[in-house]
């Protein structure tokens, strides 16, 4: 099978061994990320991030239904940052769904966590990288909003919405964690629950607090996903953000600010990865420690040597 062939075309099972390659670091993977580079960059990416339990999986659920009935097809990242399928609504969803299960116009991937956090940066960027050459139009990324590296990863997007809810002091520790600082698009989600209006009545004074112009411009939305209430409208207010920063060069700059970032990342991956291969200077390790303690180097002259030895390798 011409894995390239079937990930252009929009294959689900070519993009999700695409994917996997690309995950495992494989040779295959490689070429095929340099294949598909010049057909990236036209979908839209949306990161998704708060605290656990608030309703991601529930939204981004329902956000794919309001998607597919405008006939896009939409690519769905759940960044877990625990094992695979944990998340439970995405998956369970998925089951209810049934038909969209099936639905070739939807494809959903779970991105486990695999070696370092850095790693799994790398990985979702290039799945969704993968997603983008094959023809979704809209990828929607999950992460849960604790560790620093997976707010990171919401942040990569072209737009990144923060969720919260009204329940169990959500807003407070949001507040406090320097999430808010990441939001494009804040949505408290569970307003059946009460606490809805205090949550934005807190959020707004938060916001002015720190009056910068990209605070105050920050839409709080309202949503109960899990019976669909207020997704129309988050769409409706995403694309509209996205318009306003299309308009005013917010979201070219963002992309080269999110391309900066990537870059240093892929840099220090690669040359660590250099670093301690067993047929580079990772293989000299024991050697060069031994001259050190010899007093035959000193332990910066050893530290050059495996830097440059690691650097001229490939
Ligand atoms: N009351 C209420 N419950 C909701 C709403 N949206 C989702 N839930 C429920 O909240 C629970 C958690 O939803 P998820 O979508 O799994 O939340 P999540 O943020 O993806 O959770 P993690 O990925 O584990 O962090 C589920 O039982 C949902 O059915 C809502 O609008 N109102
Ligand atoms: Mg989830």
């Amino acid at each position: 099978v011409n894995l390239l062939e079937g990930v252009k075309k929009g294959d689900p099972l070519s993009v999700s061994r695409a994917i996997t390659a690309a995950e495992n670091g494989t040779p295959e993977g490689r070429t095929l990320l340099d294949a598909i580079a010049p057909l990236v960059g036209r979908a839209l990416r949306v990161g998704f991030t708060g605290p656990p339990g608030v309703g991601k999986s529930t939204t981004i659920d329902a956000l794919v239904q309001v998607i597919r009935s405008k006939g896009e097809r939409v690519g769905v990242i759940a960044v877990d940052p625990t094992s695979p399928f944990t998340g439970g609504a995405l998956l369970g969803d998925r089951i209810r769904m049934g038909k969209s299960t099936e639905d070739a116009g939807v494809f959903m991937r779970s991105m486990a966590t695999r070696g370092t956090t850095g790693g799994l940066s790398r990985a979702t960027q290039d799945a969704a990288d993968l997603l983008d050459a094959s023809g979704a139009a809209r990828i929607l990324i999950e992460t849960v909003g604790v560790g620093q590296s997976e707010v990171e990863i919401a942040r990569a997007a072209d737009l990144t919405i923060v969720i919260l809810s009204p329940e169990s002091g959500d807003g407070i520790q949001a507040m406090k964690s320097g999430i808010l600082e990441i939001a494009d698009v804040v949505l408290i989600n569970k307003a059946d629950r009460t606490g809805a209006d205090k949550l934005e009545h807190d959020l707004r004074g938060a916001f002015d607090l720190r009056p910068s112009r990209r605070q105050a411009d920050i839409p709080i939305l309202h949503s109960e996903a899990f019976r669909g209430k207020g997704i129309p409208e988050l769409l409706a207010g995403v694309d509209a953000a996205v318009a306003a920063r299309k308009e005013n060069g917010e979201f070219d700059r963002r992309r080269r600010e999110n391309m900066v970032r990537r870059l240093r990342s892929l840099a220090e991956y690669m040359i660590e990865r250099d670093l301690w291969a067993e047929d580079g200077a990772g293989g000299k390790l024991v050697t060069l420690a031994e001259e050190v303690l010899n007093h035959a180097r000193t332990s910066y002259q050893a530290a050059e040597l495996l830097v440059r030895e690691a650097l001229k390798t490939r």
